[in-house]
């Protein structure tokens, strides 16, 4: 059965990788999956057509036969339960590489997501400067343990994971603030994700896109 997810026709990032179906299209590759890739314009987002396939208007989602997801880390995992390759057959090295894509998501985004909004979107209000700092320090928080539980390891728990692959495109939306840089276990470790065939592919599929709707 065909697999369809849908991604930004424009993404605000004009192709830097940082929205959200990158990871889905990584975990298609990583897979060896075959997709396609429905492009959505931000007004058509909050029109009932896609309304239908993710109650808050956002991408990606996820077509297959008469599947249809929202979410990310539910795409994703979605994915590697069905398909062989990202997650380990012992069922606690399972389970603990799902404990990781969820301490991705719920652990580590979140701040680095608040730290992205408020460079974006409040630079120039008045409580920017007390705030940016407050900010920077609940991420430093996150990534200070984080990297300390990494240490010189190549991945979070043995060979790479579902888990990875959450964290390292996570990540990767805290590389513009140059917090990454602060940590030099994590910065090659997302760029290990980044060296993978698999990502090279998810992030050229979704770059090809924005070039061609950029000059279009
Ligand atoms: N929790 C959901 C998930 O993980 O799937 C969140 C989905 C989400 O935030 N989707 C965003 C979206 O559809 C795109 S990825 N936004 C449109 C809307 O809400 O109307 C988030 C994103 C957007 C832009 C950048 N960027 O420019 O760097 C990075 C990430």
């Amino acid at each position: 059965m065909t697999i369809t997810i849908t991604a930004f026709e424009h993404s605000p990032d004009g192709g830097k990788g940082l929205a959200r179906d990158v990871r889905v299209r990584w975990a298609l590759e990583e897979t060896g999956q075959p997709y396609k890739v429905r492009l959505v314009a931000n007004q058509a987002m909050k029109q009932p057509a896609h309304l239908a396939l993710h109650p808050f208007g956002q991408i990606p989602t996820y077509e297959e036969g008469n599947l249809a997801l929202f979410e990310s880390g539910a795409i994703v995992l979605h994915i590697v339960e069905r398909h062989a390759g990202l997650l380990p057959h012992h069922a606690h090295a399972k389970a603990r590489a799902i404990a990781w894509l969820f301490a991705a998501l719920n652990t580590v985004e979140p701040p680095i997501v608040e730290l992205s909004t408020v460079m974006l979107e409040e630079r120039d209000k008045p409580w920017y400067a007390e705030r940016l700092p407050l900010v920077e320090a609940r991420v430093r928080d996150r990534l200070d343990l984080l990297a300390t539980r990494l240490g010189d390891a190549e991945w979070l728990d043995g060979p790479f994971s579902a888990g990875d692959l959450m964290m390292v495109s996570v990540l990767l939306r805290a590389r513009s603030s140059g917090m990454l840089d602060e940590y030099p276990n994590l910065a090659a470790y997302v760029a290990r994700g980044e060296a993978r065939q698999a990502y090279r592919r998810a992030f050229a599929a979704q770059l090809a896109v924005n070039a061609r709707t950029a000059s279009g």
